[in-house]
């Protein structure tokens, strides 16, 4: 049985391992979090994700899964480890760095090893290879290099990781068939071979692509206020073309990946990569056109130290993951207005940040007004005829767009919607 080692046990390398150790391989994870190891290895979840939690018990229960903080030798290893941003927007490659040397005792003649993380375009040829040679093993012959970039949506990980088409990008031809070969034991997508920084740059281009459109999509959210239209029936009408699909508005963008991606592509040549800054911008501003509108809410009624009820800390629908959440930011520059709030996320099961409550009922008591942030399925059936019973006074704030006006408003609510000047 050939043996894998995952380096790095979170929201990719944790899924990873399990399908793996599912699909006919010994798989050792590892993790320099004790805790985290402690608790796979008591098979206990620290992260919320559909499924994970049958597979990581039947991955430990067959014996096919093991853990803990030091790598072991085997026929492959995974890096899936974070590559955040600092806070001057620069590539932080310490973890990749750290996880490849801790690896480099470990690798043995014949062996594969593969980046999973996202990083910036070169980071395999330029980062890693030259911590791998000081294996003594000659790279590209004796030892196998790969990138093959995740592409998978919190929320919907282990179906995509089987589903979706993959990348895999060696750092010569044998190193990306090992690697499509490997996958293949259980991806049912195509996997395309090309070449390691290929894989690299058409990760981030992905990521990339989609925070230009969401920036685009902002900032027709902005112009229609002056324009007097509802810019998500625009939006939804523009599409209905067969060449354009236009992304929507909202009070930010979060995420570990769309919020920080861009970054590595603008990084590479800060000069010519004006687009990408850009829209990187214009997303980050949105927190504050969001706080600005609820200021407009207050003075239009007359509410001049009002009580909000936030609802939603995660940074999208129907998921627990509060990485870069604009809801972050929106409680921010709340704080510094001196703007009373509380914030609800049915999904944070626990106390993550100050003003939060456990339940949708201490979050609207008293309110004033309320702001949805996040489009959960829980807050789309809110019943507001309940609502009413708590609340100060009926007003409510949709930044996504997933509140029926209609029932609102008949419940006696002042709707406003953000990019819809129709909601006044
Ligand atoms: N958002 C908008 N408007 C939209 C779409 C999204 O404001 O029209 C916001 C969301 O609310 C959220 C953020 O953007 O705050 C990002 O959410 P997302 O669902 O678009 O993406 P992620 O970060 O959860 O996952 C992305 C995915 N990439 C693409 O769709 C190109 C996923 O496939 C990647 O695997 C993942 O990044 C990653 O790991 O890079």
């Amino acid at each position: 049985m050939k043996k894998i080692c995952v380096i790095g046990l979170g929201y990719i390398g944790l899924p990873t391992s399990v399908i793996f150790a599912k699909h006919g391989f010994q798989v050792h994870g590892v993790d320099v979090n004790e805790i985290v190891v402690k608790k796979i290895a008591n098979k206990e979840l620290y992260i919320e994700e559909p499924g994970l939690q049958e597979a990581l018990e039947e991955a430990i229960d067959s014996g096919h899964f093991t853990v803990s903080t030091k790598p072991e030798t085997a026929d492959v290893f995974i890096v899936a480890v974070p590559s955040p941003i600092t806070k001057d927007k620069k590539a932080n490659l310490d973890f990749v760095r750290q996880a490849t040397k801790d690896i480099t005792p470990y690798v043995r003649k014949g062996n594969l090893v593969i980046l999973e993380s996202t990083v910036p375009p070169r980071t395999v040829e330029d980062v890693m290879l030259p911590i791998l040679k000081e294996s003594g093993l000659e790279i590209g012959e004796e030892l196998y290099v790969a990138h093959s970039p995740e592409r998978v949506i919190p929320g919907k990980i282990l179906t995509e990781l089987i589903k979706n088409n993959r990348i895999v990008g060696g750092i010569n031809r044998v190193s990306g068939e090992l690697t499509k070969e490997l996958y293949s034991s259980f991806v049912k997508g195509e996997i395309h071979i090309t070449d390691a920084t290929t894989a690299e740059m058409v990760k981030v281009m992905e990521n990339t692509y989609r925070d230009l459109n969401i920036a685009f999509a902002n900032e027709l959210a902005k112009l229609s206020l002056k324009a007097g239209v509802n810019i998500w029936e625009a939006i939804q009408l523009a599409n209905n073309h067969p060449r354009v699909n236009i992304h929507y508005p909202g009070p930010g963008v979060g995420g570990h990946c769309i919020a920080v991606d861009p970054w590595f592509l603008a990084d590479l040549d800060p000069e010519n990569a004006r687009m990408i800054a850009l829209a990187r911008e214009t997303n980050d501003q949105m927190p504050q056109f969001t706080v600005d509108r609820i200021k407009t809410i207050m003075k239009e009624h007359k509410l001049a130290s009002p009580k909000l009820a936030l609802l939603g800390l995660s940074f999208k629908g129907n998921v627990d993951d509060m990485r870069e959440s604009p809801s972050l930011s929106v409680m921010e520059l709340l704080n510094k207005e001196g703007i009373e709030y509380r914030i609800f996320d049915p999904y944070i099961k626990e106390q993550r940040v100050p003003h939060q409550t456990m339940s949708l009922e201490d979050t609207v008591l008293g309110s004033d007004i309320i702001v949805v942030l996040t489009d959960h399925k829980y807050f789309k059936e809110i019943d507001p005829k309940t609502l009413k019973n708590w609340i100060n006074s009926p007003i409510i704030y949709d930044t996504r767009n997933c509140i029926n006006e209609e029932t609102w408003e008949k419940a006696g609510f002042s709707f406003y919607r953000l990019g819809d000047a129709k909601t006044r």
